[in-house]
């Protein structure tokens, strides 16, 4: 199978297809590599978690943020492509077939084209995120991601002055997931969007892994986007197309439900949601006499994104 690309990857870096099978081995070994001297650690050895002490930290993983046990992440999902409740979707995602995985790029870039994920990869620095994570249900976590900025990605694509959104598309495959074979709830495939600067700023990140190891599939395997002060439905996963637009893209969220679901969608405690306060949260994982947490403006980004909103008025932001 030859996926045509129109790339300045030289051809002996673009993956032979004799090691197409390899490919999940591929990506652990870029992983495993990255964060060479895997060790133990001791704090998350009772989770059973692996903790690859040296990859590198992003600059803007707070070490203050204690990240929720991954237990926890791992069965408490949103994917409603197999299911409205988080227990099922979480064990229905696991008939997702993430390799082999391509990603269509195309829209306002010099260089569209369909790239293995694995060829991304091998051009990316993968990163410890521990990032902040605001579901608009109200609840959050602390999530150490694995991945790399989005703006590495659309760099080497090339986007053109004209490239004013961006258009992130999920996998659509309905012989496995029931909800899409059901026409439920949403247009599918499940679409997300950001505004260029959006897109370009360094938090926000395409994720390939967590804790230290692959995306478990729930999670978003094998890429999904993590924009950690928008809520968590922006961070739409299993991502197989990226386009670049001139015009706003039209959103799954926002279509369904657009007096419930904005565009923008930035985490703010003084806009309710029509059916519920958005001023706190609750922790996942905190104790049943754990105060929920005060939600902050932007998920608590406000120093690092503040500025790309100076002309919008907060009080009518969703
Ligand atoms: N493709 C896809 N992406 C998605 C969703 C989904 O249903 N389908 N749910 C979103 C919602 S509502 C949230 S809160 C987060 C949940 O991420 P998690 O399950 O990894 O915690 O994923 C987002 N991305
Ligand atoms: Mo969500």
């Amino acid at each position: 199978m030859i996926i045509k690309t129109k790339t300045d990857i030289p051809s002996s870096e673009i993956t032979d297809p004799l090691i197409f099978k390899e490919r999940r081995k591929i990506i652990k070994a870029i992983l495993a590599a990255m964060a060479a001297g895997v060790r133990i650690s001791p704090a998350s050895a009772d989770n059973n978690n692996l903790a690859w002490a040296s990859l590198p930290k992003s600059e803007f993983s707070a070490n203050s943020l204690t990240p929720t046990p991954a237990e926890l992440i791992k069965n408490y999902t949103n994917y409603y492509e197999f299911a409205f409740n988080k227990q099922d979707s979480t064990k229905l995602a696991q008939n997702l077939r993430t390799d082999p995985w391509s990603v269509e790029i195309n829209g306002e870039v010099e260089k569209p084209g369909s790239y293995y994920l694995e060829d991304i990869l091998r051009r990316q620095t993968l990163q410890e995120c521990i990032y902040r994570f605001r579901c608009v249900e109200a609840w959050s976590m602390v999530v150490p991601w694995v991945g790399f900025s989005l703006s590495s990605l659309l760099k080497m694509v090339k986007p053109l002055s004209t490239a004013r959104f961006v258009k992130f598309t999920a996998v659509h495959q309905p012989e496995i997931m029931p909800r899409q074979h059901n026409n439920a709830m949403l247009e599918w495939p499940y679409a997300e969007g950001l505004r260029i600067d959006e897109a370009m700023h360094p938090l926000t990140i395409l994720a390939v892994g967590m804790y230290g190891d692959m995306l478990p599939k729930q999670n978003g395997a094998p890429l999904r986007l993590v924009v950690p002060w928008k809520y968590g439905f922006k961070s739409i996963k299993a991502i197989v197309k990226i386009e670049l637009l001139k015009k706003p893209p039209v959103t799954s969220w926002s279509q369904f439900a657009p007096n419930e679901y904005g565009f923008y969608s930035n985490v703010n405690p003084a806009v309710a949601h029509p059916r519920w306060s958005q001023s706190s949260e609750r922790q996942l994982g905190s104790g049943f006499f754990t105060p929920r947490r005060q939600t902050e403006l932007f998920n608590g980004y406000g120093e690092q994104v503040a500025s790309l909103y100076r002309d919008m008025d907060l009080r009518h932001f969703f």
